[in-house]
């Protein structure tokens, strides 16, 4: 049984035990190091335990290096006039030092927007923009990419003359005195993440994760005993940590249990079966196309992966077929599901280590603390079980709301607290939720969001076209990929070759589209907007 169904409101209550959260002075960084130290009191070898390991350069941190440098940046930040409220950009792939800065940013009350490394210059100016970013941290290779914001930046692992040229150094706000750090009263309502996602139509938007938020998922994740895992878990982080997955359900939720995170820069297959032999990985949270690559990938055998007991799906759908052809292929690893968004701290469903093949394609059950309802999108009804609707959700990992955008707060959250997923699924009278289909704008490519709306204005702005719609394609290895419906302006010469080019000049590669198909008009609701079923079904009516 995943959850109860309550009949006389229409809503689903977890079956797992309550969350406790914490008093309301812990913030994310104390209530790490709570939990930690505690650790550490508890067993003497846990102190030089290690956090983070970087798999590939073997830079490591231990869990009191982790806390004395995250107190170091925090008082070198306040130094230099970070304070309570300040947004924070790390521009930045996965490394040992995103914990820290995550840490010390919280720590003194200022908040971390966190971008796609991927992005281009003008992608990441919008967000600078929208955030009111008063600080950047990068690397040299990407520096380029924001030298021209205005906005100081700290480079992470720069050469010393790099960092004399930009002003600040890394190893500068490092090596302030730990024991400077502010010591501010942090509100665990306060803002922590600002984490962007366009939610369910539109642009991209600021997602307000507060320390709450961050506390509250960590726990649900490993509140009951199958949500634990192993003793001496091991997880590999190869998902980004710029992205609510990698950054609050596998990195945070892991670091506050005590548990080593081994992280990849950057996702190569080969390179992570290796991590996983040599760092005998026992939990890989991943994504669907990575589970199909491992499915059919030939010559496993190659590595020793007997230390992988489980593997975690999430981000986008995984059918029943690729987790069947998963489970023969690593036969002693346990296959899970998790479903979650952005605006959920990451956390919804899970299902974790379930062997038995009636759970195969299901996204999970409930949740702790979580509560669920799923509403008849013509009546508005909840419903119960076996029956279809939008998924909604409420609960202590629901988003504070959109940063500075009330009116798609207001359509997002509803009075009572509900968060409207836009997705559409149901839950079986097991408990385990099935995802059906996808109600909002919103394409998944590889598990990464593309924003339709963001690629329609790029093609309007192109004095070429006339009109134009983009909507997700069903595709075997990325699950989904961006197509456009474009009207050519009247007397022009386009190419399908020229949109492709025109739209990837300007935006991150897995943005880029993938399909072009000119129309003579593109088909709207009288009050103007795009009827995108009818264009979703009509390349597949074509088939
Ligand atoms: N099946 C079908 C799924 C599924 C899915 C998500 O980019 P966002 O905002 O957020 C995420 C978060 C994923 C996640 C975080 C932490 C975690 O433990 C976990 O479990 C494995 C997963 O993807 O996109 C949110 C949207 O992505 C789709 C769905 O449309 C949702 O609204 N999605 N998981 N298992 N679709």
């Amino acid at each position: 049984e995943g959850s109860v169904y309550d009949a006389s409101d229409g809503v689903y209550r977890s079956h797992r035990p309550q969350i406790q959260v914490p008093p309301p002075h812990m913030d994310i960084a104390s209530f790490l190091f709570h939990n930690t130290t505690q650790q550490q009191q508890q067993s003497p070898c846990f102190a030089n335990k290690i956090a983070v390991v970087d798999a590939i350069t073997g830079q490591s941190l231990t869990f009191s290096e982790l806390k004395r440098n995250a107190n170091s940046l925090a008082a070198g930040l306040a130094q230099l006039g970070v304070s309570r409220g300040h947004v924070v950009l790390i521009l930045s792939p996965n490394s040992i030092h995103f914990p820290v800065i995550l840490l010390a940013v919280a720590s003194i009350g200022a908040i971390l927007t966190t971008v796609n490394p991927l992005y281009t210059s003008r992608e990441i100016a919008k967000q600078i923009k929208d955030s009111a970013t008063r600080l950047i941290f990068t690397v040299p290779p990407l520096l380029n990419k924001v030298q021209n914001t205005g906005i100081p930046v700290v480079l992470i692992e720069g050469s010393i003359l790099e960092n004399i040229i930009l002003g600040i150094s890394y190893s500068d706000l490092l090596s302030a005195d730990p024991s400077k750090a502010p010591r501010l009263q942090i509100r665990q309502t306060d803002t922590a993440c600002l984490l962007y996602s366009s939610g369910t139509t539109g642009l991209s938007k600021g997602v307000v994760l507060s320390h709450r938020n961050f506390i509250a998922a960590a726990l649900q994740l490993s509140v009951d005993a199958d949500l634990q895992g192993i003793k001496d878990e091991v997880v590999l982080l190869k998902l980004p940590m710029f992205h609510v997955y990698g950054l609050a359900a596998v990195l945070y939720a892991h670091l506050q249990k005590g548990v080593t995170v081994v992280t990849m820069p950057k996702f190569e297959f080969e390179p992570m079966l290796e991590a996983i032999q040599k760092y005998r990985v026992t939990y890989l949270p991943t994504v669907p196309p990575v589970c199909i690559a491992i499915a059919k990938h030939q010559g496993l055998e190659k590595y020793d992966l007997s230390s992988l007991q489980e593997i975690l799906s999430g981000a986008a759908p995984l059918g029943k077929e690729i987790m069947e052809a998963l489970s023969l292929k690593l036969p002693n690893a346990k296959l899970s599901q998790g479903y979650g968004l952005t605006e959920s701290t990451g956390v919804g469903f899970i299902l974790r280590g379930q062997q038995d093949t009636q759970y195969f394609g299901a996204a999970g059950s409930l949740i702790s603390s979580l509560e669920a309802k799923i509403v008849d999108i013509e009546s508005g009804k909840p419903l119960p079980p076996t029956k279809q609707g939008e998924i909604w959700l409420r609960g202590p990992n629901i988003m504070q709301g959109y940063f500075n955008n009330k009116e798609a707060t207001a359509s997002t959250l509803d009075d009572e607290g509900w968060l409207h997923t836009g997705d559409l699924g149901y839950i079986n009278a097991k408990g385990l939720l099935f995802i059906v289909d996808r109600l909002k704008e919103l394409i998944k490519y590889k598990g990464f969001q593309v924003a339709p709306a963001e690629l329609e204005a790029l093609l309007l702005s192109n004095p070429f076209i006339l009109d134009a719609a983009v909507v997700p394609f069903p595709d075997e290895k990325a699950g989904q990929i961006p197509h456009a419906f474009v009207v050519k302006s009247p007397g022009k010469q386009l190419s399908e070759n020229d949109v492709f080019r025109f739209v990837a000049d300007q935006v991150a590669p897995f943005k880029k589209l993938r399909k072009v198909t000119f129309v003579t008009s593109i088909p709207k609701s009288p009050a103007g907007k795009i009827l995108r079923r009818q264009l979703i079904e009509k390349p597949l009516a074509k088939l």
